[in-house]
């Protein structure tokens, strides 16, 4: 068998007739910090006690044995997932994943030092953290509304606990010196037709003026606004939609988050990106698989996750994206959920890299359609999976499929004892 080596030297020289740099591609890819999403490892479930369940319209189907119960669990999965996966990347915490165990604390009552034990392990594994208020799971939000609540007392609580994990990033981002990207997605809305529109949104606009007047220092932390179209149980209002949060984001110099589970499954996301950054200089995305009504199935190298990342490239935007996951998948072994969807999105990032931009940019200028089309398609069978394989062999990761059994020794060693 030909060696790794002599693979990707072949594959190199492939790329290298269409002008592509390999080397180049690589050294780009290895910048790229994916935000592992902390909730796949448990189902978005978190760490209080508030005796509800998972709510506000999200549901983690399936009941596969072995998911995270506590602290320490969640981070042995993590600190497995992340030497399954090529580079160093970030975690995304929830609010209501902090240790809670000597110092409980309602929402509108946490604080830094309820994050400390994770920020000391972030200092260990030299890894960032960005950062989620949590606006359900809890009794303040069964009303189905939050920031955008008519009532004055719930809006105030979770403004309060807005205010409180702006903080608590910030403290993150001092801490760990990268900044923290906080992102706030509430569930707001409604089953049935709701006459009561304007309100609900002129509300969520006072509610969020209110959070933003509070001055943060970006270095450390900046915020995000989340839109969704609908979700189970909000099919026929959503407060927080997309041109709410496009156009407060634009206003307020924002980041915006794209999280592409929440718009018309024909809708297409990568189109976004050069339309949006003609406005906003930065954009948060929820990297997930919609399919049919749930948003949040495992990443997959599919055409929707690799026209994102090619679109984020070819406007020369990489380094102006965050790219965080965002799905939880409770019936497949949730280390792998993971390392799926990790690699698929790397491996999406890394074949727009090598896409022949140059070449189908002058045939696209000069008119010649057919050739542009024909070099698109011949391009979708070149030898990527050699470079992405010799780039997992230099990070000292698991090469092809080869993850698969270190997941079932983990899975057998550590997930079937809980
Ligand atoms: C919900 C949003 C949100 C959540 C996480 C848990 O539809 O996508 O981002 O998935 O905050
Ligand atoms: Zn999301």
């Amino acid at each position: 068998m030909e060696s790794r080596e002599k693979l990707y030297e072949s594959a190199k020289e492939r790329y290298a007739e269409y002008g592509v740099d390999t080397g180049l591609a690589l050294k780009q890819l290895s910048e790229v910090k994916l935000s592992l999403h902390c909730w796949q490892a448990d189902d978005v479930g978190g760490f209080e006690n508030q005796g509800i369940g998972l709510d506000g319209g999200l549901a983690a189907t399936g009941n596969y044995p072995g998911k995270a119960r506590n602290m320490t669990e969640l981070k042995n999965d993590l600190f497995k997932v992340f030497s399954l996966i090529p580079g160093r990347h970030r975690l995304s915490l929830h609010a209501f994943y902090g240790d809670f165990k000597d110092k409980p604390a309602d929402r509108d009552a946490i604080g830094p030092d309820n994050f400390r034990t994770w920020v000391e392990w972030a200092k260990h594994l030299k890894i960032g953290i960005d950062f989620n208020s949590t606006f359900f799971s809890h009794p303040k939000a069964s009303s189905g509304f939050t920031l955008a609540s008519l009532d004055k007392s719930v809006r105030d609580f979770w403004i309060e606990h807005a205010l409180r994990c702006r903080e608590i990033s910030e403290y993150i981002g001092r801490e760990l010196h990268s900044t923290c990207i906080h992102n706030i997605w509430i569930p707001d809305g409604a089953k049935e037709i709701t006459v009561n529109r304007f309100k609900h949104r002129e509300l969520l606009k006072e509610s969020l003026d209110k959070i933003m007047s509070v001055k943060m220092n970006p270095d450390f932390m900046r915020d995000a606004i989340e839109s969704k179209l609908f979700g189970i149980g909000s099919e026929s209002f959503v407060a927080g939609s997309h041109e709410f949060y496009l156009g407060y984001a634009v206003k307020n110099n924002m980041i915006l988050t794209i999280d592409i589970g929440h718009f018309h499954p024909t809708e297409s996301c990568a189109d976004k990106v050069s339309a949006l950054f003609q406005y906003i200089d930065n954009l948060l995305f929820h990297v997930t698989r919609g399919v049919r009504w749930d948003s949040d199935h495992v990443v997959l190298f599919n055409d929707p996750t690799i026209e994102l990342m090619q679109e984020i490239v070819w406007a020369g935007k990489l380094d102006k994206v965050f790219l965080g996951l965002d799905y939880f998948d409770a019936s497949i072994n949730r280390i792998g959920a993971y390392v799926i969807g990790v690699r698929a999105a790397l491996k999406s990032i890394l074949a727009s890299l090598l896409s022949p931009v140059k070449i189908l940019r002058e045939y696209e200028e000069k008119g010649r359609n057919f050739e542009k089309l024909a070099l698109l398609e011949e391009m979708k069978t070149f030898p990527l999976s050699a470079v992405w394989d010799y780039y997992c062999e230099q990070n000292g990761v698991p090469v092809g499929a080869d993850y698969i059994k270190s997941i079932q020794m983990y899975e057998s060693e550590v997930l079937n004892g809980r």
